[in-house]
């Protein structure tokens, strides 16, 4: 089979993943939902932290909107943090574009970077790829990348999905932010509406750490980390990006089951070995590139470590994609 693919900054908004995403966490006990935190630190936590959600039924779009967050100045990550905040779904219908900024009390912008990630879960639909944890639709950090919306494709959610919103906020500046909100802006399509079907994709975050905690240690030098994951069904791949941390040089994604490279993303770096941005493969022309149930895909994540450090807790190497499965409806 020849590998046919394509980036494509244009629809490829849909992947376009950035910054410290991922908060999968520890491993629930026994119940799905039951999320952790990527970091082990024991963090405050902010008191009278809202999560409102409003509906333009007109313009089909939910506008989470999450705070308020004292930020101080140079507080770094020591400030107090929201706690997990959630959300019932009030219809059945697709998700298909977020759109995340921040904003003070009184609606104007703040610099995105005051955010060190969000991550938002479905946590009434089991993970595909990890089905002991709730599946991750929505990743974002400082750079607040927009996701507009891929024609034809969604996220299914039912009424009555519940919707968990975590973050971990920054604030390295000379500046204090006292009142700062983040707000997302989920566009959807409702059932209701008698247009057509949409076709529902799955997210599926190759992490080179498996299920569990996303971070991971870099010794100084070299440092290369591989994950495996056995697809439960058939199911196209529509297209990867990926997340890594200062010092990522690339993302390799493959079927290990028949030696066959599905995607190779070379991380883009400043002099300093800076992360600016990871590429994004798409396997648009063909409609999706087909992977067969059973088979063992592999994702590795080499750094290049410059530091002579040991770095703790320094790297994140995930392949994040959507995936249609094999009798998706
Ligand atoms: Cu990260």
């Amino acid at each position: 089979m020849k590998v046919n693919w394509r980036r494509r900054t244009g629809m490829a908004a849909l992947l376009a993943l950035t910054a410290c995403v991922v908060a999968r966490g520890q491993q629930p006990s026994g119940q799905m939902g039951d999320m952790g935190h990527m970091h082990h630190m024991a963090m405050p936590k902010a008191a009278g932290v809202r999560l409102d959600v409003a509906n333009d039924e007109a313009q089909h779009v939910f506008t989470m909107r999450l705070g308020p967050l004292d930020l101080p100045a140079h507080a770094g990550m020591s400030v107090a943090q929201a706690p997990e905040l959630s959300w019932t779904v009030p219809l059945d219908g697709w998700f298909v574009a977020y759109h995340p900024r921040l904003t003070d009390a009184s609606g104007n912008a703040l610099p995105g970077r005051l955010l060190h990630h969000v991550a938002v879960f479905d946590v009434s639909q089991r993970n595909y790829l990890c089905p002991r944890q709730p599946e991750h639709i929505f990743g974002a950090g400082g750079e607040m990348t927009n996701w507009p919306a891929t024609p034809g494709l969604g996220y299914r959610v039912r009424q009555g999905d519940r919707i968990l919103v975590a973050t971990m906020f920054h604030n390295d500046e000379a500046v204090s932010y006292p009142q700062t909100y983040l707000e997302i802006k989920v566009q959807y399509q409702p059932a209701s509406s008698g247009g057509p079907s949409l076709i529902a994709v799955r997210p599926v975050w190759f992490d080179v750490m498996g299920c569990g905690e996303s971070a991971y240690d870099l010794k100084p030098g070299r440092n290369v980390t591989t994950g495996d994951f056995t697809l439960a069904t058939n199911g196209k791949l529509i297209g990867v990006g990926g997340h890594m941390h200062d010092y990522g040089r690339e993302l390799v994604l493959e079927d290990a089951t028949r030696n066959q490279k599905i995607a190779t993303l070379d991380a883009k770096l400043d002099p300093d070995g800076r992360l600016l941005s990871i590429p994004i493969a798409l396997f648009a022309e063909t409609g999706g590139l087909e992977l067969a149930k059973g088979d063992d895909i592999r994702v590795t994540a080499v750094y290049d470590n410059p530091t002579g450090k040991y770095l703790h807790d320094g790297a994140m190497g995930i392949a994040v994609g959507y995936l249609i499965p094999e009798g998706a409806e």
